[in-house]
């Protein structure tokens, strides 16, 4: 099945000026659809629509964490430590969270990186009391990977099960270090990774806007989304930090100590070979970011599948270089 463009009706006012009444709304219909498969009552969504706000700030918060890599962690083990996500899911019980966020996992061929991501992005994610989604990406076949337009496809799916407030583009590879590095969307654009394991946890150079960035559902809308075109590895990123510059938005990011990552080692992929033409392309956003993204991103949707950790969408491309 073949999909084009996106819904309209997602995108009108700012995170603050939705209505709580719609909210609402929007949330007890969910629950009953949610309720019908036994993870979410509606009780517990009328009940939810009685919390208070939680603290801008969590109190469960550790601040810089250790992180090891068990070789021989389990999907089953990653399961069982995270009772209370349903269908990659979950909503703190003890407060209303001040934003709804989706988590966009571009994927092929990296299960034990996507292993490890779960297992510390579920914990870390709830210690941050957010109501999130997390969402893996996965391109099927062996055409050249295109991480920027399996993005625009996690926006748009995503945005079928819930009105997310703020989108985190999320490399597999990627584990945040630091709990105060916050999950979240503000009034501008933020890049989250300052520094990683394998760069002396520095800034890869100025500018650099790739491996977890976090836009908000109008921010992304406004720029229309990622490229299409970036097939293979590079480029892509620097085409959506143009496309923020192009809409004068200014990117901010954490304190270093705090956008600090481990990427966990890997090679180059086969099939991710470096996008020669990516120079070309980048001379060329401001002329085609219109017509180029989110409106014009085609793509045969394969399947979706709820899994307990995990919305899994499955997309193949019928076009590329
Ligand atoms: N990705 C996949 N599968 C692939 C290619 C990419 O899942 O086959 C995703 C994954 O989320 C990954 C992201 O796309 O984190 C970015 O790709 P990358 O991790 O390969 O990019 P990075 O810049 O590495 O980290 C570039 C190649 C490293 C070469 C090391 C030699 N010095
Ligand atoms: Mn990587």
């Amino acid at each position: 099945m073949a999909r084009r463009g996106a819904a309209s009706n997602y995108f009108v006012g700012a995170i603050q000026e939705v209505p709580k009444a719609k909210d609402l709304v929007a949330s007890l219909s969910k629950g009953v659809v949610l309720g019908k498969k036994g993870t979410v009552t509606d009780e517990a969504f009328v009940e939810k629509a009685r919390l208070d706000n939680c603290p801008s700030v969590s109190p469960h918060l550790k601040g810089q964490t250790k992180l090891v890599f068990k070789p021989d962690l389990t999907l089953e083990e990653v399961q069982a430590k995270n009772p209370k996500v349903h269908r990659g899911r979950y909503r703190p019980e003890e407060c209303r969270a001040l934003q709804r966020v989706a988590i966009l996992i571009p994927h092929r061929h990296r299960e034990k990186h996507l292993l490890y991501l779960l297992e510390h992005l579920h914990p870390f994610l709830q210690r941050q009391q957010l109501d999130y989604g997390i969402y893996v990406i996965h391109q099927a076949g062996s055409k050249k990977f295109n991480r920027a337009k399996l993005l625009n496809v996690g926006y748009l799916e995503a945005l079928k099960d819930e009105i997310w407030d703020c989108f985190i583009f999320h490399d597999v590879d990627l584990v945040p270090e630091n709990d105060l590095n916050l999950y979240r969307c503000e009034d501008q654009p933020r890049h989250l990774v300052v520094g990683r394991n394998s760069t002396g946890y520095r800034l890869r150079y100025s500018g650099y806007f790739g491996g977890v960035t976090a836009l908000s559902r109008e921010q992304f809308f406004k720029v229309n989304g990622f490229s299409n075109n970036y097939w293979g590895w590079g480029g892509e990123d620097d085409d959506l930090r143009l496309r923020v510059e192009l809409h004068r938005m200014k990117i901010t990011r954490p304190l270093p100590e705090v956008g600090k990552y481990t990427m966990i080692f890997h090679k180059r992929d086969q099939g991710n070979e470096v996008n020669i033409g990516r120079m070309n392309l980048l001379h060329q956003v401001s002329r085609v970011w219109r017509t180029d993204g989110l409106s014009s991103c085609g793509y045969k949707l394969l399947s979706v599948n709820y899994n307990p950790l995990y919305v899994n969408i499955t997309v193949d491309f019928w076009s590329d270089p």
